[in-house]
């Protein structure tokens, strides 16, 4: 094992119901650190990026409104094996699946409005982390 480090999204639902402590408080205690961190909205063009790979899926319109609604919190997580690591703690993407004690099976009864997004691979993280961070915003 390596020390990786991930994205994590607190996305709209999550921020509206006030679970962004939640979530990074799992993480602390689970063992990781935060070495980057700030509040903002996604752009259209932001969104329509960071989902390009669910391009042709017919939900990707209502993806992107949904992730343009309102404020997100992101955040760079390290630790041993983050990329992994971090998607148990999610969860499975529907919320009424994932099993109790992931953050969406504790806190979603949603497919899309599911709380966090993580990144599932370290590819995915390279190319996500630069849509949503500049390098100077990394201070970890
Ligand atoms: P995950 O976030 O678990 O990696 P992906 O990458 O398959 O899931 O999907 C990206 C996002 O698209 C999910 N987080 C969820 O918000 C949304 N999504 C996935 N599948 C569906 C679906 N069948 N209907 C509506 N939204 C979906």
């Amino acid at each position: 094992m390596a020390v990786e480090r991930t994205l994590l999204l607190v996305k709209p639902d999550g921020v509206e119901r006030g679970l962004i402590g939640e979530v990074i408080s799992r993480l602390e205690r689970k063992g990781f650190k935060i070495v980057a961190l700030k509040m903002l909205k996604m752009t259209r063009e932001q969104a329509e990026e960071f989902y390009s790979v669910h391009r042709e899926r017919p939900f990707f319109q209502e993806l992107v409104d949904f992730i343009t609604s309102g404020p997100i919190v992101a955040m760079i997580v390290e630790g041993e094996n983050a990329v992994e690591t971090v998607r148990i703690m999610i969860g499975p993407t529907d919320g009424r699946k994932a099993p109790p004690g992931t953050i969406r099976g504790d806190f979603s009864l949603d497919i899309m409005e599911n709380i966090v997004h993580a990144s599932d691979s370290k590819e995915s993280f390279e190319r996500e982390h630069k849509i949503v961070f500049k390098p100077e915003e990394i201070i970890g």
